[in-house]
């Protein structure tokens, strides 16, 4: 029996989800360690990355880059081609979403959710070990406050994010205009799986792969822009690609 691959991950984090789904999509059997955002930084640096998760262990040293870990999934194996298809293109779309999108999201997002405390203790701590849990209960509001300044969660760049968001999704819905079905027009890839996984938190697809609240559980004035989200062209394709694409639901 093959030995699991080792991801180290911020189970919510949807540049892990990045990874996950590229490790699925390439069915490569691995352990995922999903750590509390900043006790995370010990078992990433214990394992030769920097700071940041996904970090895959791989069999050609230690991978530290979402973009890297698909790149690496992606790559032709034996009889079995790419599963998702690259090109330059799609490979610049990957960068640019890598840059801001992700990013964007991810600030909007917790700036929704940090405030409420129970529903963000729950999913930060989902499949973390039980002493981060308990750390997590205890120190819950100082980690708020080291997550706001870290990533810049506050009003004017939540601002600025929400804007670039709004920018993006609708020079996708216009290019969708046209009736393509994915990003590029051609066959599914690396640009639509992260293009889908950065957007998750836009539209919380029910195949995502990692511990997302229920939408019914999302405050009201997110939970109206989530709905909202789900029903424009941009949203539409991130829940078309979860449904035909992503293989494996979180248990
Ligand atoms: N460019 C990196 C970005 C990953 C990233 O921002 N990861 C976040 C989770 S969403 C993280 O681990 N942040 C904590 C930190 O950097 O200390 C990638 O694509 O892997």
């Amino acid at each position: 029996m093959t030995t699991p691959l080792r991801l180290i991950t911020i189970p919510v984090s949807h540049f892990c989800e990045k990874a996950r789904w590229a490790l699925d999509l390439a069915g490569i059997p691995f352990a995922e360690e999903a750590h509390v955002p900043i006790l995370h930084r010990i078992h990433v640096k214990r394992a030769g990355g920097c700071s940041s998760t996904p970090l895959l262990i791989s069999p050609d040293g230690p991978l530290t880059e979402s973009s890297d870990i698909v790149r690496w999934c992606n790559r032709p194996r034996g009889e079995r081609p790419a599963l998702a298809a690259e090109s330059d293109d799609a490979w610049a779309w990957v960068a640019r979403l890598d840059r801001e999108f992700g990013p964007d999201v991810r600030r909007t997002a917790y700036d929704a959710l940090l405030p409420h405390s129970a529903l963000a203790r729950e999913f930060l701590g989902r499949t973390t070990p039980a002493w981060e849990n308990r750390l997590l209960r205890l120190a819950f509001p100082l980690l708020r406050v080291a997550m706001r300044k870290g990533l810049a969660i506050n009003p004017p760049r939540v601002a600025r994010s929400e804007a670039r968001i709004e920018q993006l999704l609708s020079e996708v819905d216009a290019l969708l205009a046209d009736g393509r079905t994915t990003l590029l027009g051609g066959p599914f890839s690396v640009a639509d799986l992260t293009f889908a996984a950065l957007g998750a938190p836009l539209v919380f697809p029910a195949e995502y792969g990692g511990p997302m609240p229920a939408i019914a559980r999302l405050p009201d004035a997110f939970r109206a822009r989530v709905l909202e989200r789900r029903g424009r062209p941009s949203g539409q394709l991130i829940l078309r690609h979860y449904r035909d694409h992503r293989r494996r639901s979180f248990p």
